[in-house]
C-alpha cells in the first residue's frame, strides 16, 4: 500500500502552513505574517513508529491564478483534456520560468495527490478564488476544501456556499485551534477522498489514537514524578562547629525554592517533549506578572478544597490542625517574594517556611551542625503542584502546532476542584502514604500509586473533551 499524498493548496498567506503544521504535529513548518513565506513546496511524511501513513505537502500560494486561468481557457480544447491542458501549462512555463508558484503547487497535484484546499473564513469571497478552484477542478484530482479563520470577521456560510459548488467536501478547520480530537475528525473527513486514501487513513487514525494513549500514560508518569520529586527534596548545609546558622538560612530557603521550581519547569519540558512541542515556551508565572506561583497557596479555596477536607485528608502531614490552616498559609507568596528579594528580616522569612516546610538544625555526630529545610509539609503544595500541572498538560495537550505563542495559564478556577470526591481522596490517600513513606521501596510504590491515579484523571478529561 502507498501511502497517499495531499497536496495543501490555496492562495498566498490563507493559513496553508499552518494546516500543514497542525495536521502533522510539526512545529518545524515556517509560519509568518508575510505573503509568499513558501517559496517551494514541501513534503511532511507521516509516519509513526518508522511506519509511513501518509503525507502532507505544503506548497506555495496561488499568485496569478486568472491568468493561468485564461492560459489554460485558450487552450480548452473538451472536458476529458482539461488535465493534460493542465500537465501542458506546466510544461511550457517550466521553459519559460514564468509562474513559478503555480507550476510549484500544481506538480503534486498532476502526480496523485489529493488536494486539500485553504480559504480564510474572516475574507469576504471574490472572484480571484474562483479562479483558483477552476484550476483545480481542472486538474480533475479529488479535493477537499477547508475554511481557516484567520481574522475576526466571519464569512464563513458565504465562503460554504460558493465551495460546496466546486468541492465535494466542505469543513470548517481553525488551523490555530484544533486539538487532537479535531485533526481526528479532519483525517476522518478526508477518508471520503478516495477509497485508498481510507485504507490509509483509518491505519494512521488508529496509530495516532493508540500513540496519544501512550503520551497521556508518559504524562501522568511525568506529573508523578514531579510531584514526588518536589514532595521529598530536601536541602541541607554542613556548619561547622559552633558556627551561627543565621546567615546560613536564607540562601538555604532561596536554594529550595530555586529547586522546586526549577523541578516544575522541567516537568514542563517533559510534557511539551511528549506532545511534541519542543519549541514551545514554557516559563513559569510569575508572582509579580499574575499574581500566581508556585507558592501561591493561599488560594486553596480556588482549588475547591475547603479546610475540612484538607483536615481529613492531610492530617498525617501535621500541618493542620483545627483552624490554624489559614494562619499557617497566609502570605506565604509574599514570603517567598521575599526570600529571593531580601527584603524582610532573614528570621520572619526562615519563620515562615517552617510553616510550609521541615526546617532543622541538627547536631552531626563528627561536631558541627546540619541545617536543613524539607520536605514540604503542607498539605496544599501537592495540590498546588497537580492544579498547575493539569493546567498546563490541557493547554500543551491540545495545543494546534500552528500555534506559537506562548503558553498562558489563565489564573482562575482550579482543575482540581472540579475532580469528583472519590478522585481526590484516592489522589489524597497516596500522598498521606508519601508523607509517611521513609525508604525507598515505599516512596516508588506511593509514586506508582500517584502515576496511577493522575493518569486515571487525564484519561477522563480527554474523553469529556472527545464527547464535547
Ligand atoms: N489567529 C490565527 N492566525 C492564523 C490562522 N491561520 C493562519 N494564521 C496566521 O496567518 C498567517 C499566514 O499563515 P501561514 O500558515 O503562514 O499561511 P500560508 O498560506 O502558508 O502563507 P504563504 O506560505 O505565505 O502562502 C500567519 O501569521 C499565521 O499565524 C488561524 O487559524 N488563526
Ligand atoms: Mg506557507
Amino acid at each position: 500500500m502507498t501511502a497517499p499524498v495531499f497536496v495543501v493548496v490555496g492562495h498566498v498567506n490563507r493559513g496553508k502552513s499552518s494546516l500543514v503544521s497542525t495536521l502533522a504535529a510539526d512545529e518545524s513548518v515556517a509560519i509568518a505574517d508575510e505573503p509568499g513565506t513558501t517559496r517551494h513546496c514541501r513534503s511532511f511524511p507521516m509516519r509513526v513508529d518508522g511506519e509511513h501513513l501518509y503525507t502532507l505537502v505544503d506548497t506555495p500560494g496561488f499568485e496569478r491564478a486568472r491568468h493561468a486561468l485564461a492560459w489554460l481557457r485558450e487552450r480548452e480544447t473538451s472536458t476529458a483534456e482539461r488535465s493534460a491542458t493542465v500537465r501542458e501549462f506546466v510544461r511550457v512555463h517550466d521553459a519559460d520560468a514564468s509562474f513559478p508558484q503555480e507550476r510549484e503547487l500544481l506538480e503534486p497535484i498532476l502526480e496523485g495527490g489529493f488536494i486539500l484546499y485553504v480559504v480564510d473564513g474572516s475574507v469576504p469571497f471574490n472572484p480571484v478564488y474562483e479562479a483558483e478552484t477552476e484550476i483545480l477542478r481542472w486538474t480533475g484530482r479529488p479535493r477537499m476544501a477547508l475554511i481557516n479563520t484567520i481574522g475576526p470577521s466571519d464569512h464563513v456560510e458565504e465562503w460554504r456556499r460558493v465551495l460546496d459548488q466546486y468541492f465535494g467536501l466542505v469543513r470548517v478547520f481553525d488551523t490555530h485551534e484544533a486539538d487532537f480530537e479535531r485533526r481526528i475528525h479532519l483525517l476522518r473527513a478526508m477518508r471520503e477522498l478516495d477509497e485508498e486514501a481510507r485504507t490509509a487513513l483509518d491505519r494512521a487514525i488508529e496509530v495516532l489514537v493508540e500513540d496519544r494513549r501512550q503520551g497521556l500514560h508518559q504524562s501522568a508518569n511525568a506529573i508523578a514524578d514531579a510531584l514526588v520529586d518536589m514532595l521529598t527534596r530536601v536541602e541541607s548545609k554542613r556548619l561547622e562547629r559552633e558556627a551561627d546558622p543565621e546567615p546560613h538560612k536564607a540562601g538555604l530557603a532561596a536554594r529550595y525554592y530555586d529547586a522546586l521550581c526549577e523541578r516544575e519547569l522541567a516537568l514542563r519540558r517533559d510534557l511539551r517533549e511528549i506532545y511534541l512541542h519542543r519549541n514551545l515556551e514554557v516559563e513559569l508565572e510569575s508572582v509579580e506578572a499574575d499574581g500566581e506561583d508556585l507558592f501561591d497557596l493561599t488560594t486553596w479555596s480556588r482549588l475547591g478544597l475547603n479546610r475540612g477536607q484538607l483536615a481529613a485528608g492531610g492530617a498525617a502531614t501535621g500541618a493542620v490542625v483545627g483552624g490554624t490552616l489559614d494562619a499557617a498559609l497566609a502570605g506565604s507568596s509574599f514570603l517567598l517574594g521575599s526570600v529571593i528579594g531580601g527584603a524582610v528580616g532573614l528570621a520572619s522569612a526562615w519563620l515562615g517556611w517552617a510553616r510550609l516546610a521541615e526546617v532543622k538544625l541538627m547536631g552531626q555526630p563528627l561536631g558541627g551542625t546540619l541545617l536543613e529545610i524539607g520536605p514540604m509539609r503542607s498539605p496544599n503544595f501537592p495540590w498546588v503542584v497537580l492544579d498547575r500541572a493539569l493546567r498546563f498538560h490541557d493547554a500543551v495537550c491540545q495545543r494546534a502546532h500552528a500555534k506559537r505563542e506562548a503558553v498562558q495559564l489563565e489564573a482562575g478556577e482550579g482543575e482540581v476542584a472540579g475532580l469528583p470526591g472519590d478522585v481526590r481522596r484516592r489522589v489524597q490517600g497516596v500522598l498521606d502514604r508519601l508523607a509517611k513513606a521513609r525508604d525507598a521501596a515505599s516512596v516508588e510504590s506511593a509514586r506508582i500509586a500517584l502515576a496511577g491515579a493522575i493518569r486515571s484523571i487525564l484519561e477522563e478529561r480527554e474523553a469529556s473533551r472527545g464527547a464535547g
